[in-house]
C-alpha cells in the first residue's frame, strides 16, 4: 500500500504598496496562491508539492524577475519569517507556476504555511498573505485502521440480474478524555460514504470518494474535524452506499462488469490533545453495523429507496442503543494503493427551482426544471406514516406530457420515499444521481406544488474559469447547452452520459472535448486523475481500453478512443502547464504505441479501428448509425491518420522531456506512415482522401500529411462537400468534428465554420437547441433516432467547437503552456459583430472583448501579470491602429511586430488595453 498526500487549498489575496525610488509608484499584488501536492516527496515517488501564484498590478508590462518562497510549520513562525520547512532564498526567475517544493522532507500530517514575495521589473512586492496545506498519511504504517465491512447481503436485498443492496450504517462511540487541540479524520468508504461525528455530517462532499479501479487505487479524503470532537463521549458513524464498488448489473454481464465486492471502509480519526498526547480511533471489528436502516436500496442506475419509518433517531450520536446491531467484520482490503484524493469531490453545486408542475393524468404530476441536469430532487412533503412518494426521472416528455423513458434502457431511475408522518419531512437521496429535466411524482400526499421541490445539481467542485458571449443567439444558446452538458457529466471522472444504464468514462468522447472544457472549468486535477485511471487500466501487453476506470471491460484496440490518453496529457500540459503528468505517463503511452504498432500495423497502415467516425448524421431520421457508405469513412484511414497524429504528440512530449533518441524513432516511423498513407488513401487526381468525406480529408489536413502543394485542393473538396453536397451542413461524426471548426477557420473559411455554428436546420448544434435541447445530444438526429442509443446529454459531438469559440472567436489561445504567452487572434467573420470572452488562466485573468462596426474594430483586452500577448488587430497597416486613442506604434509597451495578411500584430505585456483598427 502506498499512501500519498493531501492538500487543503487556501486561496488568499494580498495587496501591498510598493515603494520604488522613494515614492509609491505602483501596486503589485501577489494573490491567488495555489499549492498542488502531487505525489509523495519522501516515499515512493520522491517528488514534491508545487506552488503557483498570480502576479497582478496596475502598471502595464509587469514581469516577475525573482521570487522567494517561505514555508513554515506554523502560521506564527511564518509570520515571524521563520521558514523552518523551506526558504527558497531569492530565486531569479520569471516562473510563477508549479514551482516544486525543495525544502526539508515533508512528513505525514505536516501542516505547512507558505507565502511568496516577488520582485518585478516594476517594483518589489511585499509577502503575500499565507496559504496553508497539510500532508496526508504517506506511509503504509501511518494507517492503523482496518478495512471494515460485512461481506454478505440481507434478506431485503435483491441479488438478481439487477442486484441492489441496502446501505450499511456503521457506528462507534469513544471517549476523548482531555481538551482537544486538533482532530483529523481520514476516510475511504467504498463505494461511497457519508461520515458523521456526534450527529453532524462532515464535509459538503457527496458521492465521495472519487471512483477508481479499486483493485489498483483507492482514494481517501481528509477532514479537519477539530470542531466536532468534544472532550468526553463522542460518536463516529458512517453510511456506505454501493457506488461503483458493488456495481450495478454485475450479475447481468459479468464478463463486461467490473465488480469489487460488498461496501467497506477504512477510517482513521486522529485526536491530538492540548497536553500533547494523542489518540487514534480506527475502523475495525469493534464497530457496530446494520443494513436494516432507511436506505433500503441504492444504485446509480435504479435509484434510491428511503423508508423514513426505518430511521433510527440518534444513531450517529452518543447514547444510541445499538445492541441489536451486528458486529462489523474485518474484511479483505480492496487491493489498491490508498492515496489522498487530489481531484475535487462532487458537491451540490447549483440549486434550481422548477419552472412548472403539471398533472397530465390524474394523480401523476410532472415537474419541469427547465434544464437537463445531473443530480437529484430535494423535496418537502407532509403526510401519513407509510405513504410512499415515487419519483421517476427523464430528459424529455412524450406528446401526452408524460415522461419519455425509452432512451434510458433498463435503468429504473426511481426514487421512493416512505413518510414517517412527522410534520414536514425534507428528503433528498444520498447514493444516486439522475440525469433529467422532468420528474414524475406519484403518491404525493395532497397536491404537490413547485415550491415543494428543488433540483440539486451535482458535479465535481471545480471552478468555472471561462465566460463567453457573442452577437449570435444560436452560438450563445449552444454554449450554454455545452456548459450544462459538460458539468452534468463530471462525476469524479468524465462520463458519457448521466441518465441511462451506461454512465461510463468513455475515452473517445473526450479526445478533443477535454481541451474545449478546460476553457470553461478548471478541470486540471480531474483530468490528471483520469490519466492515472487510464494508465492503471493498461494491460501488461500495453493495450489501453475504451473505458477507464475499466468498470466495463472494453479493450477493442482502436486508436481513436485510446488515443485520448495522449490528448488529455497534451491538454493538461498546454492549458495548465502540467509537465508532471506528461513525465509520468510518457512510458505507458509509448508502450501503447509500440503495442499497437506490433500488433496491428501492417505495412504502415493501422488495420484496427473500433467505432469509426462515430455518429455521423445518418441518411434516415430513425437510424442511429449511417449505413450509406458515402457517409462512412474508412476505419483504417481513421486509425492510421490518428496514429500519425499520436506520434506528433509524442514528439512534443519527447522534446519536453529531452528524449532525443525517441524523436528520431518517431520521425522515421512518421515518414513511412505518411508516404504509405498517401499512397493508399490519396487520390492525386481528385485530390481527395478515401471516399472524400469531410472527415477523410480534414484529418490529413489537420495533421499536415497532405503531399506538397495539394492542400488547397483537398481543402476545396472539404468546402464543396459542406457547401454543395451538404447544403452548408455538418456531415462529420465524433472524429471529424474534433478538427473541423478550427481547420476551416485556419484555411480562411471561418465563414463556413460560423455557418455550421449558427445553423438551426438539421444537422447542427443549433437544430438540437431549436428542438428543445438544453444540453448536447448523442446524435445529430437525437429527436428522431431509435431510443436504443440516444442520450440527450452527451458531449462528444461538440468536437472542437468550444476550442473554436474561445480561441477563434474570443481570440484567447495559449501560445505557451498555461498562457505564459497568449495568442489573441479573433477571426473576423461577416455577421458576427461582437465576441466577449474571459479566461482565468493559472497566470491570471485573460479578457478579450471586441466589436465590429462597419470597418471599425474596437477591442478591449486584459493580459495577466507576468505574461505577454501577441495581438492580431484587423488593420491595413500598423499606422491604422490606436490604443486608448493614441497611435499604437507610439505607445510605450505596445510593440509592433509585423503585418500578417490583414492583421497588424503587436506584442504587449500585462495590463488592460483598448485597441482600435480600421480595415
Ligand atoms: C456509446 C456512447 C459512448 C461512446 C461509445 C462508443 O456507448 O455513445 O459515448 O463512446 O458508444
Amino acid at each position: 500500500m502506498n499512501v500519498r498526500f493531501l492538500t487543503m487549498l487556501v486561496i488568499v489575496t494580498s495587496l501591498s504598496l510598493i515603494a520604488f525610488r522613494g515614492k509609491v509608484v505602483s501596486t503589485i499584488q501577489t494573490g491567488n496562491l495555489r499549492t498542488e501536492l502531487l505525489v509523495n516527496p519522501i516515499g515512493i515517488d520522491a517528488s514534491a508539492p508545487r506552488f503557483s501564484w498570480e502576479v497582478t498590478g496596475e502598471q502595464r508590462g509587469i514581469v516577475q524577475q525573482a521570487y522567494q518562497i517561505l514555508v513554515a510549520s506554523s502560521a506564527a513562525d511564518l509570520a515571524a519569517g521563520k521558514a523552518d520547512l523551506w526558504n527558497s532564498g531569492k530565486v531569479n526567475s520569471d516562473r510563477s507556476i508549479h514551482v516544486p517544493y525543495a525544502g526539508n522532507p515533508l512528513q505525514s500530517r505536516t501542516e505547512a504555511y507558505w507565502k511568496v514575495k516577488v520582485w518585478t521589473n516594476k517594483g518589489e512586492g511585499a509577502y503575500s498573505s499565507p496559504a496553508k496545506f497539510t500532508v496526508g498519511l504517506m506511509n503504509e504504517n501511518d494507517w492503523q485502521a482496518k478495512w471494515t465491512g460485512l461481506d454478505k447481503y440481507f434478506p431485503w436485498d435483491t441479488i438478481t440480474k439487477m442486484s441492489r443492496l441496502s446501505a450499511r450504517y456503521f457506528r462507534k462511540e469513544f471517549a476523548a478524555p482531555k481538551e482537544v487541540k486538533k482532530a483529523t479524520a481520514y476516510i475511504s468508504g467504498l463505494g461511497i460514504y457519508e461520515l458523521y461525528i456526534n450527529g453532524n455530517k462532515i464535509g459538503d462532499q457527496v458521492l465521495a470518494p472519487g471512483p477508481t479501479d479499486y483493485s489498483k487505487t483507492v482514494k481517501y479524503n481528509t477532514f479537519d474535524v477539530t470542531n466536532h470532537v468534544k472532550q468526553g463521549k463522542n460518536a463516529i458513524a458512517t453510511t456506505l452506499g454501493n457506488g461503483r464498488f458493488y456495481t450495478m448489473r454485475q450479475q447481468y454481464k459479468p464478463h463486461k462488469w467490473h465488480n469489487f465486492g460488498y461496501p467497506k471502509m477504512l477510517l482513521q480519526l486522529e485526536v491530538e490533545y492540548k497536553d500533547g498526547s494523542k489518540q487514534t480511533v480506527v475502523s475495525d471489528d469493534t464497530w457496530k453495523v446494520t443494513a436494516d436502516g432507511p436506505i433500503r436500496t441504492n444504485n446509480e442506475y435504479d435509484g434510491e429507496e428511503y423508508d423514513a419509518t426505518k430511521e433510527f433517531p440518534g444513531w450517529n450520536k452518543v447514547g444510541f442503543n445499538d445492541s441489536k446491531w451486528l458486529k462489523a467484520e474485518l474484511v479483505e482490503a480492496p487491493g489498491g494503493n490508498v492515496e489522498a484524493q487530489m481531484n475535487e469531490n462532487m458537491k451540490v453545486m447549483q440549486i434550481l427551482k422548477p419552472v412548472s408542475i403539471k398533472e397530465p393524468s390524474k394523480g401523476v404530476y410532472i415537474l419541469d426544471l427547465g434544464q437537463n441536469i445531473a443530480g437529484w430532487i430535494k423535496m418537502n412533503v407532509k403526510g401519513k406514516r407509510g405513504q410512499k412518494v415515487k419519483l421517476r426521472f427523464a430528459e424529455s416528455l412524450k406528446p401526452d406530457g408524460q415522461l419519455y423513458m425509452d432512451n434510458l434502457r433498463d435503468a429504473l431511475v426511481t426514487d421512493i420515499y416512505t413518510l414517517k408522518g412527522e410534520g414536514v419531512e425534507t428528503w433528498a437521496p444520498r447514493f444516486v444521481y439522475h440525469g433529467f429535466r422532468y420528474v414524475e411524482i406519484t403518491g404525493y400526499p395532497g397536491k404537490p406544488k413547485a415550491e415543494d421541490f428543488v433540483g440539486e445539481v451535482v458535479y465535481d467542485d471545480m471552478k468555472t474559469i471561462g465566460s463567453f458571449e457573442t452577437s449570435d443567439r444560436t452560438i450563445n444558446q449552444v454554449y450554454k447547452n455545452a456548459y450544462w452538458g459538460i458539468l452534468d457529466n463530471y462525476k469524479g471522472m468524465p462520463v458519457d452520459c448521466p441518465q441511462r444504464d451506461e454512465r461510463q468514462p468513455w475515452l473517445g468522447d473526450r479526445f478533443m472535448g477535454a481541451y474545449g472544457e478546460s476553457f470553461i472549468f478548471d478541470n486540471s486535477k480531474m483530468y490528471a486523475k483520469w490519466l492515472d485511471d487510464i494508465q492503471e487500466s493498461q494491460t501488461p501487453e500495453g493495450s489501453i481500453p475504451d473505458v477507464a476506470p475499466n468498470f466495463w471491460f472494453y479493450y477493442k484496440d482502436g486508436v481513436t478512443w485510446p488515443g485520448t490518453y495522449l490528448k488529455v496529457a497534451e491538454m493538461v500540459y498546454n492549458q495548465f502547464g502540467d509537465v508532471e503528468s506528461v513525465r509520468k505517463h510518457y512510458s505507458p503511452m509509448k508502450k501503447w504505441l509500440n503495442y499497437m504498432q506490433d500488433k496491428y500495423m501492417k505495412n504502415y497502415i493501422v488495420t484496427k479501428d473500433s467505432y469509426g467516425d462515430w455518429c455521423v448524421p445518418p441518411e434516415a431520421p430513425h437510424l442511429i448509425h449511417a449505413k450509406d457508405s458515402s457517409r462512412i469513412t474508412d476505419p483504417k484511414l481513421l486509425s492510421t491518420a490518428t496514429y500519425y497524429h499520436m506520434l506528433q504528440v509524442m514528439k512534443k512530449f519527447a522534446n519536453l522531456l529531452g528524449k532525443q533518441e525517441d524523436i528520431k524513432e518517431y520521425d522515421a516511423l512518421m515518414a513511412n506512415i505518411k508516404s504509405t498513407f498517401n499512397k493508399t488513401y490519396f487520390d492525386s487526381e481528385k485530390k481527395q482522401y478515401g471516399n472524400n468525406t469531410v472527415t477523410a480529408n480534414i484529418l490529413p489536413l489537420a495533421f499536415n500529411m497532405i503531399p506538397e502543394g495539394a492542400s488547397d485542393a483537398v481543402f476545396k473538396n472539404i468546402v464543396d462537400k459542406i457547401m454543395v453536397d451538404n447544403n452548408g451542413h455538418i456531415s462529420t461524426g465524433v472524429i471529424g468534428t474534433q478538427w473541423l471548426m478550427r481547420w476551416l477557420t485556419y484555411n480562411g473559411r471561418g465563414d463556413i465554420a460560423y455557418k455550421l455554428a449558427s445553423n438551426r436546420t438539421y444537422p447542427s448544434w443549433g437544430y438540437m437547441a431549436g428542438n428543445g435541447a438544453t444540453t448536447i445530444w448523442e446524435l445529430w438526429n437525437g429527436n428522431t433516432a431509435n431510443p436504443r442509443m440516444n442520450s440527450q446529454n452527451h458531449v462528444m459531438l461538440l468536437g472542437d467547437l468550444i476550442v473554436w469559440y474561445y480561441e477563434n472567436l474570443g481570440g484567447i489561445k495559449a501560445a505557451e503552456p498555461a498562457f505564459k504567452k497568449v495568442e489573441m487572434k479573433p477571426a473576423m467573420i461577416d455577421g458576427l459583430s461582437y465576441a466577449k470572452a474571459s479566461y482565468h488562466s493559472l497566470h491570471g485573468m485573460v479578457k478579450s472583448d471586441w466589436k465590429k462596426n462597419g470597418k471599425t474594430f474596437t477591442w478591449n483586452i486584459t493580459v495577466p501579470g507576468n505574461t505577454t500577448a501577441e495581438v492580431y488587430i484587423p488593420a491595413a497597416s500598423a499606422e491604422q491602429v490606436t490604443e486608448n486613442g493614441k497611435k499604437a506604434t507610439a505607445v510605450e509597451g505596445v510593440k509592433f511586430l509585423r503585418m500578417e495578411g490583414d492583421r497588424a500584430v503587436f506584442e504587449v505585456g500585462s495590463g488592460q488595453y483598448q485597441f482600435a483598427g480600421k480595415q
